[in-house]
C-alpha cells in the first residue's frame, strides 16, 4: 500500500462544517482568536510530521429566510472568525516545515492582491503554501457584505477558470525564477526577466507587473474541494490534491475515478491528482470509551444548530418543508454537494443526522486498531492518497489521534516519519517544488510566452 498523506482541517472560528462543539469541556476552539491556539496546533501537527495545516474560510453566515438566526450568534455559527493569510503567516514563523494550506474565494478576493498575498505566504514560509480555490459556498449573504451580485454556482466555476488564468500569468508569467540578482555592486533584478501581463478575460481584467518576485514554489500547492459535476471538472483541470467530503467507500470509489479520468481529459497524468477524503474519528480504549465520547460531543451541541447551518451551506430551510420530501426535489446555488451526497434520503433524514455530521461524513467511533483499520480499508478500496483529519474537539481529537493511531499506521508501513523535500508540493504531490509541463499554468511560463 502506498504511504498515506495527512492534513489536519481547521478554521478560525469556534466551530466547523456545521456542528458547534464549542461547549466541550475540552475543546479550546472557542479561544481561536488568540494566538496561542494556533501556536499549540501548529507544533503538534509539525511534531507528529503532518503534511499540513488547512484553515477553511466562507466569510458568509447562516440565514433563513432573509433573517439571521440568533443560534448563528448564541452558538457562534461562522460568526465570529479571523483571517485564515494573517493565521498563516504567523504559523510561517513558528514552524518550519509544517504545509500551511489556506481557503482563498474566487468569487471575493482581488486577482491582483490575491496574488501577491498568497507569493509573500510562500517566500516567507520558503514554499510551505498552499491554496483550496473554492468559489464559496455562503455565496449569498457573502455577497451582500462585498456590496456585489450574487453569481449562480456554475457562472461561479467560469469566473474561477478566469480568476486562475491571471493569477497564473503573475505567479509564473511575470518574474522568471532567476530575475533576483541581489548584487550589491552589479543590480538588484534582471530587466530582461521582468515581463509586463496583460489579461482581458470575462470577469477579470490587469496590464502591469507581478509585485512579487518567483517565489519557491510559483504557484502555491492548488487544492480543490468542490465535488459538483462542474467543481470536479474544475478540480480535474487545476488541482493538484482534492478533498472528498468522506461518504460510502463505493462513492469515494466513483468520485476518485471520476476525478482521475477527469484529469486525463484535460491532458494530466491520472496520479497527478493526490485525492484525500475528510476523516472524522473519536478513539478510546474500548469501544464503549470511545461511544461514552462521542456521545458527550454530541449532547455538548444545541440541537437548534442543524436547521440555520443547514440553510447557511445552502441557504434553505429544511424545517419548512415535508419531512417525506425527496432530498432530491432540492436545488440551491450555494453548494450543492450538500443536496447531492443525500441522494436517497428525505428532508427529515437529513434534519436528524446534521445534528451528528453536518458537512462531514459520519464520524468513525473506536479503537485506535479499529481506526486505523478503517483508514486503511478506505484508503485502499477507494484509492485514496491521504486523509484531512476533521476534529471534533481541538486539540483534543487530533492529539488522539496522533498518539495513538498514527504509531500503528507507522509500524504498518503507511505513514511516513520523517519529512523528505523542502517544500510543499516537493512532500505531498512528490514532483519538483514548482509546477509540471502538464499543467494548465505552464502555459504561462515567462520563458513561454517570451519565444512565442
Ligand atoms: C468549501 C472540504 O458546490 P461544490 O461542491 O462544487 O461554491 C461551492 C463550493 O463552496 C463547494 O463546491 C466546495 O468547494 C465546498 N468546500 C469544501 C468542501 C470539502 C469537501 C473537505 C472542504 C471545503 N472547504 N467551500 C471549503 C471552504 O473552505 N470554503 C468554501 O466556500
Ligand atoms: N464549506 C462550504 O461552504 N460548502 C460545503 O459544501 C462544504 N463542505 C465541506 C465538507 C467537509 C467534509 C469539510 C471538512 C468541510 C466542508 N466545508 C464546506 C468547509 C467548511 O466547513 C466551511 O466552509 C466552514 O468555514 C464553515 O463552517
Amino acid at each position: 500500500m502506498k504511504k498515506l498523506r495527512f492534513g489536519l482541517f481547521e478554521n478560525a472560528q469556534a466551530n466547523d462544517s456545521g456542528t458547534a462543539t464549542w461547549r466541550h469541556p475540552e475543546n479550546k476552539r472557542d479561544h481561536f482568536d488568540r494566538l496561542d491556539y494556533w501556536l499549540e496546533i501548529a507544533r503538534m501537527c509539525e511534531d507528529a510530521k503532518l503534511d499540513f495545516v488547512f484553515l477553511a474560510d466562507a466569510w458568509g453566515w447562516s440565514e433563513v429566510n432573509g433573517e439571521r438566526p440568533d443560534v448563528t450568534v448564541t452558538e457562534s455559527l461562522d460568526l465570529p472568525r479571523l483571517d485564515p493569510a494573517i493565521v498563516a503567516a504567523a504559523l510561517a514563523a513558528s514552524t518550519s516545515q509544517l504545509g500551511l494550506v489556506i481557503t482563498g474565494s474566487t468569487l471575493l478576493e482581488q486577482p491582483y492582491a490575491f496574488a501577491r498575498r498568497m507569493a509573500t505566504l510562500d517566500h516567507i514560509s520558503k514554499g510551505r503554501v498552499g491554496w483550496n480555490v473554492v468559489t464559496t459556498g455562503t455565496a449569498e449573504t457573502a455577497a451582500g457584505a462585498f456590496g456585489i451580485p450574487m453569481v449562480a454556482h456554475d457562472d461561479r466555476y467560469d469566473m474561477a477558470d478566469d480568476f486562475m488564468d491571471l493569477v497564473y500569468k503573475l505567479w509564473e508569467g511575470s518574474w522568471e525564477p532567476d530575475a533576483l540578482e541581489r548584487d550589491k555592486q552589479g543590480r538588484f533584478a534582471d530587466p530582461a526577466k521582468v515581463h509586463r501581463i496583460t489579461h482581458e478575460g470575462p470577469y477579470f481584467k490587469s496590464d502591469g507587473y507581478g509585485q512579487t518576485s518567483y517565489s519557491p514554489q510559483g504557484t502555491p500547492v492548488l487544492f480543490q474541494a468542490g465535488s459538483s459535476d462542474r467543481g470536479v471538472r474544475f478540480g480535474g483541470t487545476h488541482g493538484e490534491a482534492i478533498f472528498l467530503g468522506g461518504s460510502s467507500i463505493e462513492k469515494m470509489a466513483e468520485q476518485v475515478r471520476g476525478i482521475r479520468a477527469e484529469a486525463v481529459n484535460q491532458g494530466r497524468l491520472p496520479e497527478s491528482i493526490k485525492i484525500m477524503s475528510a476523516f472524522s474519528c473519536v478513539i478510546g480504549a474500548t469501544e464503549a470509551e470511545a461511544a461514552a465520547k462521542h456521545r458527550a460531543v454530541l449532547d455538548a451541541q444545541d440541537p437548534a444548530v442543524a436547521v440555520a447551518s443547514y440553510a447557511m451551506f445552502t441557504g434553505l430551510d429544511l424545517s419548512s418543508y415535508d419531512p417525506a420530501t425527496p432530498m432530491t426535489d432540492l436545488h440551491t446555488e450555494l453548494s450543492q454537494t450538500q443536496i447531492s451526497r443525500f441522494a436517497g434520503l428525505t428532508v427529515g433524514d437529513v434534519l436528524k443526522d446534521w445534528h451528528e455530521k453536518g458537512v462531514r461524513g459520519t464520524p468513525f467511533v473506536g479503537t485506535a486498531e479499529q481506526v486505523a483499520d478503517e483508514m486503511c480499508m478506505r484508503a485502499e478500496k477507494a484509492d485514496l492518497d491521504g486523509f484531512l483529519l476533521t476534529p471534533l474537539v481541538q486539540p483534543g481529537s487530533t492529539r488522539d489521534f496522533i498518539d495513538h493511531v498514527l504509531p500503528i499506521l507507522r509500524e504498518r508501513g503507511v505513514a511516513a516519519s520523517e519529512y523528505e523535500g523542502e517544500t510543499l508540493r516537493e512532500r505531498l504531490i512528490g514532483t519538483a517544488p514548482t509546477l509540471g509541463e502538464d499543467h494548465p499554468a505552464a502555459r504561462f511560463r515567462a520563458a513561454r510566452v517570451s519565444a512565442s
